[in-house]
């Protein structure tokens, strides 16, 4: 939910935040008429929302195949993640999914909710597969056997080095970039990129997430799951439990920071991989997960709260970044402008704050070298924001047509986001 005082402190961020909520809408109504398409791509809705959205501006052929290779990895995830089977179910089953995919008769029930629904009405999502071209077929065959492989050699093994922290990451999320620079080369609208940028643009994601969700995955029921590689973080506590308790703050701090220093590395393979793109729906389909996660580390960096709960980038802010990326130029605004927030929070007590810095640096240089910052629209706006009529006016209007809209829609159900602004109003 969206509070009064979240919009009063952004009151920029209303206009995108409106749009993407309208850009919402048309997309749900737009799900196709054959059950099994329909299935599809109303789970897409359902298991991941803002995705869902920047999918929907592929040109069909292609964004079939990724929805259908989405769905294929969220199911092996849910395989994965169901720690109710029994490690000799499970194996069998990561090891043969790529198989699986082609048989419309093939289920497997696991997993809670939505994904509960995805692996019980798997049907659809194979008989989807089976309609796509060959070479789309063919990719996500190879990459769904590659990660069920991988996966089902990490079940058994724990996340101890560097080294395995980087495999881990590349079976469950650098495979993914991989498949997709195929899908998108199967398209005939992008050269094949290189498996090492391909690579590097799903380990950036990954690592983001696996920083962000410590809490969340080490409070996971009935076990822990973990993912932070031992190697960084037997440098500061026994156990990597121990990170979320009081007491030992300081040193989980420098943790984060380490992690988050080990995750920028990336940056720079995947700013190479945008910069080759040539399809603007591609290009924007491939940076916005990009723009979010250096956001997000900005926010994560020496910030005690990941240890505490839950710190996201405010929807408002997720708007924005849709809303504003279009072009590379764009890119490097936003990368300079997250690089530098977080260099601001550098301090040079941490112990890794030499090595945060020159990574950093390396993304600045980048950015600075693409002559293009002059013509950005900065993120990181003064921390005051500037009230002035034009701006409660169209706070006013936008607020009123929304409402007037949802009214006109939907007349016995005002959406509960909206009701509430109308006291920014009353109180300006
Ligand atoms: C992606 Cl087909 C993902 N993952 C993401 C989402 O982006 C990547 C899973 C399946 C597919 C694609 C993605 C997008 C564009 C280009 C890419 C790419 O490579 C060239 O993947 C590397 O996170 C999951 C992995 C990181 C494991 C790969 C973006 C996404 N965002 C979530 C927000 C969130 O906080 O997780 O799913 C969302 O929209 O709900």
């Amino acid at each position: 939910m969206v509070s009064l005082q979240a919009i009063w402190r952004h009151p920029d961020d209303l206009y995108p935040m409106v749009k993407l909520k309208l850009a919402a809408r048309r997309a749900e109504k737009q799900i196709p008429a054959e059950p099994h398409w329909a299935f599809c791509y109303s789970m897409l809705h359902k298991v991941s929302r803002s995705f869902a959205l920047v999918i929907q501006q592929l040109d069909t052929d292609l964004r079939d195949a990724v929805c259908i290779f989405y769905l294929v990895l969220r199911a092996l995830d849910t395989v994965e993640d169901d720690t109710s089977i029994a490690t000799e179910v499970k194996v069998p089953i990561l090891m043969a999914f790529h198989r699986h995919i082609y048989d419309p008769e093939w289920h497997f029930s696991c997993g809670t909710k939505d994904y509960k629904v995805l692996m019980d009405e798997f049907h659809h999502v194979s008989t989807a597969f089976l309609e796509l071209g060959n070479g789309y077929q063919d990719a996500i065959e190879d990459i769904t056997m590659r990660m069920g492989a991988g996966m089902a050699k990490f079940i058994c093994k724990e996340v101890e080095t560097i080294d395995d922290y980087d495999e881990y990451c590349h079976y469950v999320a650098g495979l993914v970039g991989l498949g997709l620079s195929k899908l998108f080369h199967a398209s005939g609208k992008e050269d094949l990129a290189s498996d090492t940028l391909s690579n590097s643009m799903g380990l950036f994601l990954q690592k983001t997430n696996i920083i962000r969700d410590y809490l969340e995955d080490i409070n996971e029921i009935p076990k822990s799951r973990m993912f932070w590689p031992r190697q960084i973080w037997s440098k500061y506590v026994n156990k990597l439990e121990d990170l979320k308790y009081e007491e030992n703050s300081v040193k989980a701090v420098q943790c984060l920071n380490d992690m988050v220093t080990n995750a920028l590395v990336h940056a720079e393979d995947c700013l190479n991989y945008m910069s080759a793109l040539r399809d603007p729906a591609i290009f924007r389909f491939c940076a916005i997960p990009q723009i979010m996660a250096i956001g997000t580390l900005a926010l994560c960096y020496n910030n005690i709260q990941v240890f505490r709960g839950v710190v996201k980038m405010r929807r408002g802010l997720t708007a924005k970044v849709i809303d504003r990326t279009k072009t590379m130029a764009d890119v490097y605004g936003a990368f300079y402008d997250f690089s530098r927030m977080l260099k601001s929070k550098v301090d040079d007590a941490d112990p890794n704050a030499k090595k945060t810095k020159e990574n950093l640096e390396a993304i600045l240089k980048i950015c600075r070298d693409s002559g293009t910052l002059s013509q950005r629209k900065s993120y990181i706006i003064q921390s005051k924001p500037q009230y002035n009529a034009t701006l409660i006016a169209v706070i006013f209007i936008i607020l009123a047509l929304l409402l007037a809209y949802q009214s006109a829609i939907r007349p016995t159900n005002i959406c509960t986001i909206w009701k509430v602004p109308y006291v920014i109003v009353v109180n300006v």
